[in-house]
């Protein structure tokens, strides 16, 4: 029987990252589907029909034929139907939500960036790198702040902001940030690699389509 589901995305890619650690966390086999998007695939018809913006992840979930895009989109929805990672309440939901968005406006955006012009993928001025480590930084003090005698992000136990999360914060070193003067940060990622199923980047996402074992 075929594994419930598949994943496109590219092995560099961040937000595909979150998502391939979710089904990984939860236990859940997947089909990992590697688009060529140096041949421009993710903008052909066949993706876009599935993934309007033209970009990875896409999820498809065969239980019911839905294409999932946008990795908060995709760990909420996977959260909610397999009842994991959710929070243990409604205010643990509403906060992992919270951080969800705060990620995407003052952590990923600064991170993402500053890694593909380290990596010369989207080459850019100093002055434009040196702005989103400024930012980045910013955004990981306020994240190292709140870890502070915490073990995960929201409540007891590991929610979806932490997979959003960890799935930045992973990036951050080859991005070019020093995370030493962050103890909070560190302790929690040692915590976040250890969880039963975690795997890395290069584990979950290979640089060809795979099907599930
Ligand atoms: N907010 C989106 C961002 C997705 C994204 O930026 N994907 C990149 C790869 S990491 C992409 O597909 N880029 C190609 C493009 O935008 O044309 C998410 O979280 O899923």
């Amino acid at each position: 029987m075929p594994a419930r589901f598949e994943l496109h995305g590219i092995a560099f890619s961040g937000p595909t990252y979150k998502v391939g650690l979710m089904l990984a966390l939860a236990g859940e086999p997947f089909d990992y589907v590697h688009l060529n998007m140096m041949q421009g695939e993710h903008k052909q018809p066949a993706h876009l029909s599935k993934q309007r913006y033209g970009q990875v992840p896409l999820l498809t979930d065969r239980n019911n034929g839905r294409h999932l895009c946008q990795s908060a989109a995709i760990l909420e929805y996977l959260s909610d139907t397999l009842g994991k990672f959710g929070g243990a309440t409604l205010d643990e939901r509403l906060q992992a939500r919270e951080w969800l968005y705060w990620d995407f406006d003052r952590l990923a955006s600064q991170i993402y960036r500053a890694r593909t012009i380290k990596l010369g993928i989207r080459p850019a001025p100093p002055e434009v790198y040196d702005a989103h480590i400024a930012g980045g930084n910013a955004a990981l003090k306020v994240l190292d702040q709140h870890l502070a005698g915490r073990n995960w992000i929201v409540g007891e136990g590991v929610t979806i902001a932490d997979i959003d999360i960890y799935g930045v914060v992973a990036y951050a070193e080859e991005a070019g940030f020093d995370l030493s003067a962050y103890s909070n940060i560190q302790s929690w990622m040692k915590r976040f690699e250890a969880l039963p199923g975690f795997a890395s980047t290069k584990a979950l996402l290979p640089m060809e389509s795979r099907v599930a074992a």
